[in-house]
């Protein structure tokens, strides 16, 4: 008999307490004898040294344990944004999740990003009230927050007495003998049933109404709110409950082909390589072939793991429903989906872009090439630092979200992989796009054997755009096969302007072209497009783009005067300030390059009274001594000879 599942995920905004609630959750389903704790560093599911040391998650942990008759895989993610990309990967292949909000720093911006992901994937979620012995919890307040912030209908079970202390006591307000009016209600309003015996005061009962109640939440209609304390492990037991009972099971079978995402690449120091995956439909079993289908291959599968925080155990086979680590699958990347996937893809959601791009340096220039590896082995497990090794240079860069990813990076390399690498300062990631119209030439007929011969128009597109390519010419002048290698060239074409960054919003059309019936070859096209498309760029010139951030403030009304100047210095703008109470709410905009260190200069300003929420918001124009204008990395197009060789070179 196949067993019941439920894979959970744990979300919320840093500090939530997701990590100590994992750990009473392994300690009452008797998974661990002894309760861990992130204040002393014994935390099972923070198993790096870092995460330790520093008390923060960095990396998603995976636990298995049971709970009634009901295996509970659950995912504990970080809740630093530096580390949202952790969550990006774990969250699509969640069937239900628990979003956790302090009872004292109540919704923060974090939170509404990761309840909007969930809302976007329609993921059925509960929420977690935390905290609530705490000296400042009010989960009044917070329940305001949920309904006005998350805009959602919480049918909130529980209510506290003694708040904000220690002695605090959660009663049920849904149960055999209590039902809540206000849940009844909820519950009416989503369901006509109910709401016509509702409206006729015919009897309805505890059964009825509560089945109706996990149908909505089914449909992410309503959220039930939990609340408790897990530093003294209270409310741990009716929150498991809760998530057996509401949350749904897996929808998958065992006895279609095999379909499966690799959702996270971790290393282990014996077994090496190990795919995290999530199999919706078929099984996996020791020694079976799996055909990755992103990667086009075929590997044999060594092994299947039974994922523990820090640990693996051999179990041999996976089945539909189930997540499980993989070892053998050598050319595995994260994201990639394995067997046949005939249905929807699990959508994917980005919560967080990365804005900063860094130098890395090996302290010992011995170690290049070995750190040119071990970022190229980080970068397979975590795509988003879009590893970038300019040999010619002998540079190295990745992409990073902040400081303490840095940080967690540099750790890393030096106790998995020896090295001690530094990072320079981080410099903002510009972007550049088309001044005005322009036209681009190349002429690549020498040195022999070679012909292509074509003319593009490069015109500023609008903000957000990206690239739009399209064709003009037929044919009969550039053959189908040679014109489709310019397109696929365009990308990596545009991976650096005449600024030294990517260009975008950009429209090229190709409006003239010619090839030659024995001379030309695909690769000569594959040579030729950076160089007409470079030639287009000289002639249109090009503006830098910055990256911009939206931010909501809100403080003390005594600190308007000096934050506003604050924005203004940096650059930035904002709307009219809204009064509430005695403090004031202001939005705006301002560019990541000057504001940096504003939450932390904020911070120390307002006595930590001034609450900031950031949001990635857009790329505007901004002036070239504002920005930062780069030396091509490389060798460029326009360099003609050398680039010919260089790109000649690379197709042999
Ligand atoms: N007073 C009180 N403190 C708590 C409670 N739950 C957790 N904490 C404390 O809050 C801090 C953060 O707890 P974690 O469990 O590490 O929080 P997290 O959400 O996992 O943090 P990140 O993974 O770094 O985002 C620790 O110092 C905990 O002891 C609680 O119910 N009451
Ligand atoms: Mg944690």
């Amino acid at each position: 008999m196949q067993q019941k599942i439920r894979n959970i995920g744990i979300l919320a905004h840093v500090d939530a307490g997701k990590t100590t609630i994992t750990e009473n959750f392994l300690y009452v389903s008797g998974h661990t004898k002894t309760l861990g704790n992130v204040d002393n560093g014994t935390a099972q599911t923070d198993s790096l040294d870092v995460e330790r040391e520093r008390g923060i998650s960095v990396r998603s942990a995976n636990i298995s344990f049971h709970w009634k008759d009901v295996k509970i895989n659950l995912v504990d993610t970080p809740g630093h944004v530096d580390f949202s990309a952790e969550v990006e990967r774990t969250i699509r292949i969640l069937d239900g999740a628990v979003l956790i909000i302090s009872a004292v720093e109540g919704v923060q911006g974090h939170t509404v990003t990761l309840w909007n992901a969930l809302q976007n994937l329609k993921i059925p979620a509960l929420i977690f009230i935390n905290k609530i012995d705490r000296a400042g919890a009010d989960t009044e307040i917070v329940i305001n927050e949920i309904k006005k912030e998350l805009a959602t209908q919480p049918a909130v079970l529980q209510k506290v007495s003694n708040e904000a202390t220690k002695d605090a006591i959660i009663h049920s307000v849904w149960d055999n003998n209590t039902l809540h009016e206000d849940i009844i209600e909820t519950i009416a309003g989503n369901n006509e049933v109910i709401l016509e015996k509702y409206l006729n005061e015919q009897k309805l009962s505890f059964s009825a109404l509560d089945n109706a109640l996990i149908n909505s939440v089914h449909n992410h209609q309503i959220i039930p709110v939990l609340m408790g304390s897990a530093k003294n492990s209270m409310g741990i037991k009716d929150l498991l409950n809760a998530i057996v009972h509401y949350l749904p099971e897996p929808k998958a079978d065992e006895s279609k082909p095999l379909s499966g995402l690799i959702y996270q690449i971790m290393h282990d120091q014996t077994m090496g390589k190990i795919a995290h995956i999530k199999l919706f439909h078929g099984c996996i079993r020791n020694r079976d072939m799996v055909h990755n289908a992103t990667q086009n291959t075929k590997e044999k599968v060594t092994r299947v793991l039974k994922l523990l925080p820090g640990k693996y155990e051999d179990i041999g086979e996976v089945v539909a429903g189930d997540i499980a680590g993989v070892c053998g699958l050598q050319h595995a990347r994260t994201g990639d989906v394995l067997g046949n996937f005939s249905e929807k893809l699990p959508g994917s959601i980005s919560l967080r872009t990365p804005l900063l791009t860094v130098q890395v340096m090996a302290n010992n220039e011995k170690d290049y090439p070995a750190l040119a590896e071990a970022l190229q082995e980080l970068s397979k497990e975590d795509p988003g630092l879009d590893f970038e090794w300019l040999r010619e240079d002998k540079e190295l860069h990745v992409k990073i979200m902040g400081w303490i990813q840095i940080e967690v990076i540099e750790k890393i390399l030096e106790t998995r992989f020896g090295i001690k690498a530094n990072f320079q300062d981080p410099t903002v990631i510009y972007k550049e796009t088309p001044t005005k119209k322009g036209e681009g030439f190349v002429h690549y007929w020498m040195p022999k054997p070679c012909w292509a011969i074509m003319k593009f128009l490069i015109e500023p597109g609008e903000r957000g755009s990206g690239v739009i390519y399209e064709s003009k010419i037929s044919v009969d002048d550039v053959h189908q096969k040679y014109q489709n290698e310019v397109e696929r060239t365009i990308p990596s074409a545009l991976k650096q302007g005449i600024k030294g960054w990517e260009v975008t919003d950009i429209k090229i059309t190709l409006t003239e072209g010619e090839d030659h019936p024995v001379h030309s070859n695909p690769g000569d096209f594959v040579v030729a497009t950076p160089m007409g498309i470079m030639n287009g760029l000289t002639n249109s010139g090009t503006t830098l783009l910055e990256p911009l951030i939206s931010f909501k403030i809100s403080a003390p009304e005594s600190l308007l005067g000096a934050i506003t100047s604050d924005i203004t210095q940096m650059r930035g703008t904002f709307n009219s300030p809204e009064m509430e109470n005695d403090k004031f709410i202001l939005t705006g905009i301002l560019p990541v390059a000057t504001s940096l260190d504003f939450p932390v200069r904020l911070s120390s300003r307002s006595g930590g009274k001034a609450k900031i929420r950031t949001e990635f918001y857009g790329y505007q124009e901004c002036a070239d001594e504002l920005g930062t204008v780069r030396e091509y990395k490389g060798i460029s197009p326009l360099d003609t000879a050398k680039w010919i060789l260089k790109a000649r070179k690379a197709l042999q």
